[in-house]
């Protein structure tokens, strides 16, 4: 089933309403209470975000719960936020989607699927899924895939590029081999510098370059970085690049190539035509704080990287409406590149004081973890509730937003706008 998909032709349209109210179980410590319907009232799950393009319908696609629909061709979807109150790990069926390209495969038939690895290497192989599944111990690693562009929509000034609001990330539970154990059995050979991974989507036009991604040999042998046929324990959602799927733990999601067919390693850091999405996309002012003066560019740019620390409230967004004087369980997310996590910390009254939030089950450092604090709010009135995270590294996020031309790593501390009655 995961092999086949007639995507072209949604089965079902959902076009959403500007806002909606998240009415479920689990809002707050409320949602028993006379006072849900207060706390659910006008709250802004993200697909009400609309940005300077208009209102973003939720579309449904096979295996996908209905999702915030970016562009159609190729398939760009988001979850809409209130997806990551569910828990630390996102659900398949809500899992983001993002391609570059309009040709993308609408089938891949698992017997006959070959994975191809060469270049400089003393063996080259061509593996079915079979082989992939036999060559080495299964390995298991929770990590976030976040886009680049998450949260790029909040760019200001404004950037070109899909107006995405928070919810172009996702947690899973990741199973395949280590990337390690194929380049070892294909053998690298001297002289090696950069392993390039290409899947089975191709642009339109022989002017567009394909979408190719690359890793330093180094980082390409890291343990972590694996083939994963297996998503929080079925095969791969089709969009989410069934049947191999490329996972570079702590790295932005575009390094995370899907329907991986080609391997090749190479003598030189990746140019040419083709290299399009590591020379000219995805680079970051080559600087401290990857970042310029809004509205200018860099004279000196690097491939984007690793994941910087990040926190979100997910169990109030925007617009809530709070009882005042009664204990509340806030919750939320954060993570990181895999330094790990040491502080969350909340505040209710707009950034003046911060309190320590209590961290959930650790399920690995490349995840995201919950966090919980009990609050009460003394007075009425309007008030913006934050969240910061730290990690072992020293990295603290800022309360002002840097800026780069494309719109990517937004890391800024949260603030959550709520009324308080
Ligand atoms: N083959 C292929 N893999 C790809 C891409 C793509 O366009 N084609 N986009 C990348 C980018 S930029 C992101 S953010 C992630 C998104 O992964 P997902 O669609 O499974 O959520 O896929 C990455 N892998
Ligand atoms: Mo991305």
């Amino acid at each position: 089933m995961n092999s086949d998909l007639n995507f072209l032709n949604p089965s079902e349209r959902f076009v959403s309403s500007r806002r909606r109210f998240v009415g479920g179980a689990g809002l707050l410590a409320l949602a028993a209470s006379p006072l849900a319907a207060l706390a659910a009232r006008g709250l802004d799950t993200g697909e009400g975000v609309t940005f300077a393009n208009g209102p973003r319908p939720l579309l449904k696609y096979p295996g996908k719960r209905p999702l915030i629909s970016v562009t159609t061709r190729p398939p760009h979807l988001e979850t809409p936020f209130e997806v990551f109150n569910e828990g630390p790990i996102t659900a398949n069926d809500a899992f983001f989607v993002r391609y570059h390209l309009a040709n993308i495969p609408t089938s891949v038939d698992p017997a006959t699927y070959r994975l191809a690895v060469k270049g400089l290497v003393s063996t080259p192989l061509s593996l079915s899924l079979d082989d992939l599944k036999g060559l080495a111990e299964p390995v298991e690693i929770v990590a976030v895939n976040q886009c680049s562009g998450n949260s790029r929509g909040y760019s200001s000034p404004r950037v070109f590029g899909a107006q995405l609001a928070n919810g172009a990330m996702g947690n899973a539970r990741w199973v395949g081999v280590p990337l390690k154990k194929v380049l070892e059995k294909a053998g690298i050979a001297a002289g090696a510098k950069q392993v390039t991974f290409n899947g089975l989507d191709t642009p339109v036009l022989p002017s567009t370059p394909d979408f190719r991604k690359a890793l330093d040999v180094e980082h390409a042998l890291h343990s972590d970085v694996m083939l994963a046929w297996s998503m929080n324990g079925e095969a791969l959602p089709f969009l989410n690049g069934y049947p191999i799927k490329l996972i570079v733990p702590g790295y932005f999601g575009t390094y995370w190539v899907k329907h991986l067919s080609e391997i090749e390693v190479i003598d030189h850091t990746f140019d040419g035509h083709d290299a399009f999405f590591m020379t000219t996309a995805y680079r970051m002012p080559d600087n401290d704080c990857q970042c310029v003066a809004p509205g200018t560019t860099a004279a000196k740019t690097r491939p984007i990287s690793t994941l910087p620390v990040r926190s979100f409230i997910t169990s109030v967004v925007a617009g809530g409406v709070l009882p005042v004087g009664r204990r509340l369980d806030l919750k939320g997310i954060a993570f990181d590149s895999g330094a790990g996590l040491k502080t969350v910390e909340v505040s209710i009254d707009g950034g003046q004081s911060w309190r320590t939030a209590n961290l959930g089950a650790d399920l690995g450092r490349y995840s995201f973890r919950e966090w919980r604090l009990p609050i009460s709010f003394a007075k009425r009135g309007r008030t913006l509730l934050m969240v910061r995270a730290s990690n072992q590294q020293g990295e603290v996020q800022p309360a002002t937003a840097d800026w780069n031309p494309g719109g990517y790593r937004r890391h800024v501390i949260e603030s959550t706008a709520v009324t308080v009655v």
